[in-house]
C-alpha cells in the first residue's frame, strides 16, 4: 500500500516537474508580496458552502448517499439562502481576528457558487435565489479589509467529461463521455472567471488525489501556467497530499499540523522550508453543514491549534459549514466570539509571528515575531508547568520584563548567563490559554 502511494506520488511529482524542464516558475514581486501578507495574517476562515447544504448531510452526500446526479441536482431549485448577509459574516470573521476567507467556489458535486458562463448549474442561474454569493462575499471582504481565497475542486462527480476517479462511481455518469482535455478547457474558463470577476488572492485546489493511477496526466503545468498568465499575483495551493508541485505558492495540510499525520492525509509529506504553510481544520467533524453534527471543538482547543500552527510556521484555516438558509451555525458564531476575545488580548503573539525559541513542551508552545530585529518572544501556556521553565538565551541579552500579555501581570524570572528561568502562570483547564511575553532590551 505504502509502495503504491509512493509510486503515485512520484508520478504526480513527475507531472509537476515537467514544467521545470521547459520553464521554471518565477513568482512575480506581487505574488511574493501576497505570500508575505498571507503568512503575516496567520488566521483564515474556511467556508464549505454549496447546494449540498440543502440536504444537511455534509458536502459528500451525492457520493456517500449513493444518489444519481440528476436527482441530486434538483435540490438546486430549493437552495434559497434568503438570510445570507455577506457583511454580517465577514464582520463575525473579522471580530474573531481572521484576516482572510476561503470559500468553496465549486466542490466535488460540480455546483458553482459563482456566476459562470460555462453552465446553468450555478447559484445565479440554477437556484431561485439567483444572486452571486461569491460576489457579495468579495465585496464584503473588500469593505472590511479581508482577503478572498477560493477553493475549487478539480474532481467532479457530475460532469461526463471528467474521467471517473477513485469515488463517485455510482452517480450515473457515462464513462464513455470522459474527455479530460475538454474538462481541462472548462476548468481553465472557470479559472479566468474566478480571477477576473472577483478579487481572488489565492486558489485552493482539491481532488487531485482522485486519480493516482499510472498514466493519468492532470496537465497541471498547463493549468497553472494558464492561471498565472491570467493573474500572476494569485497564490496557488493544492490539497493533493503530496509535496508541492512546480507553480504552487503555498503548501497545505489537511486536519494536521505540518509534519504530523494523525488524520492520515499527510503520509510521507515533508514540510516545505520555502513556501508558506497552511493547515485546515473543522470546528466540528464535518466540512459542509451536517445537521446531526453538534460535536464542536471548544474555542480553547481551537486557539491552542492556532498557537501550535504558528509555532510551526503555519497558518490556520478554520472551517465553518454554513446553513442552506444563509446563516452561520450559532455554535460556530459563539466559537468565533470567544476566539475574538482571546485574539484581541493576545493577537500580538500570533500575527506576523513564527516559531519561538522552544519546540512544543508539555505545557505549551513558543512563538516569536518574524521581524529580524525583534526583542520579544511569547510562551503559550496551555497548562500550568510542573516546574519553572528554563530556556537558553543570549548570555549578553538583558531581560526587561516577563509579563502576562492579556493583563500585564509580571511573572517571576531569573536570568543567569545564558539561562532564563520563568515561573509559569497558573492556567485554568478548559479556558483560553495564557500567553507570557518575554521582552529583551
Ligand atoms: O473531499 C474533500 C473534503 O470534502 C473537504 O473539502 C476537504 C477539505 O480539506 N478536502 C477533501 C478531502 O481531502
Amino acid at each position: 500500500m505504502k509502495t503504491l502511494k509512493i509510486l503515485a506520488a512520484a508520478l504526480l511529482l513527475t507531472a509537476g516537474t515537467a514544467l521545470s524542464a521547459q520553464e521554471k516558475y518565477q513568482p512575480t514581486p506581487e505574488n511574493l508580496q501576497n505570500r508575505q501578507d498571507f503568512v503575516n495574517e496567520r488566521f483564515g476562515i474556511f467556508l464549505h458552502w454549496g447546494m449540498y447544504s440543502v440536504y444537511g448531510q455534509g458536502e459528500w452526500y451525492l457520493c456517500l448517499g449513493d444518489l444519481k446526479e440528476t436527482e441530486y441536482a434538483k435540490a438546486a431549485n430549493a437552495f434559497y439562502p434568503h438570510d445570507f448577509d455577506a457583511l454580517e459574516w465577514v464582520r463575525a470573521f473579522k471580530d474573531a481576528g481572521a484576516k482572510y476567507v476561503t470559500l468553496t467556489s465549486r466542490h466535488h458535486d460540480g455546483f458553482s457558487m459563482f456566476d459562470t458562463k460555462t453552465s446553468d448549474y450555478d447559484i445565479v442561474d440554477g437556484t431561485p435565489y439567483g444572486k452571486d454569493v461569491t460576489k457579495a462575499l468579495d465585496e464584503a471582504c473588500q469593505a472590511e479589509g479581508l482577503a478572498l481565497h477560493l477553493y475549487y475542486s478539480i474532481k467532479d462527480w457530475r460532469r461526463g467529461d471528467y474521467p471517473l476517479g477513485g469515488n463517485g462511481k455510482n452517480t450515473g455518469k457515462d464513462p464513455n463521455e470522459a474527455d479530460y482535455d475538454h474538462y481541462l478547457e472548462f476548468m481553465k474558463t472557470q479559472m479566468t472567471e474566478l480571477l477576473t470577476q472577483y478579487n481572488t488572492r489565492a486558489l485552493w485546489f482539491d481532488g487531485m488525489w482522485d486519480h493516482k493511477e499510472p498514466g493519468f496526466d492532470w496537465k497541471m503545468p498547463e493549468f497553472y501556467q494558464h492561471i498565472h498568465s491570467v493573474k500572476p499575483s494569485v497564490l496557488i495551493g493544492n490539497n493533493h497530499h503530496i509535496m508541492p508541485l512546480e507553480g504552487e505558492d503555498f503548501q497545505m495540510f489537511e486536519r494536521d499540523l505540518p509534519g504530523q499525520n494523525t488524520a492520515g492525509y499527510s503520509d510521507d509529506l515533508a514540510v516545505s522550508d520555502k513556501l508558506p504553510l497552511e493547515m485546515c481544520q473543522t470546528m466540528n467533524h464535518n466540512w459542509g453543514y451536517k445537521v446531526s453534527d453538534l460535536d464542536y471543538k471548544s474555542s480553547s482547543t481551537i486557539i491552542q491549534t492556532l498557537a501550535k500552527a504558528v509555532a510551526l510556521n503555519s497558518n490556520l484555516l478554520l472551517n465553518i459549514g454554513p446553513r442552506p438558509d444563509g446563516k452561520l451555525p450559532e455554535q460556530a458564531l459563539q466559537i468565533l466570539k470567544e476566539i475574538g476575545v482571546w485574539m484581541r488580548a493576545n493577537g500580538e503573539s500570533i500575527y506576523s509571528c513564527g516559531p519561538g525559541p522552544l519546540a512544543e513542551q508539555a505545557w505549551g508552545v513558543t512563538t516569536a515575531p518574524m521581524a529580524k530585529d525583534s526583542k520579544v518572544f511569547y510562551m503559550h501556556f496551555f497548562s500550568t508547568p510542573e516546574a519553572p521553565v528554563e530556556l537558553t538565551v543570549d548570555k549578553k541579552a538583558k531581560v526587561l520584563s516577563v509579563t502576562n500579555v492579556a493583563d500585564g501581570t509580571p511573572l517571576t524570572f531569573v536570568k543567569k548567563k545564558d539561562k532564563l528561568t520563568v515561573t509559569g502562570p497558573e492556567v485554568t483547564p478548559d479556558t483560553a490559554h495564557t500567553v507570557v511575553k518575554v521582552l529583551f532590551k
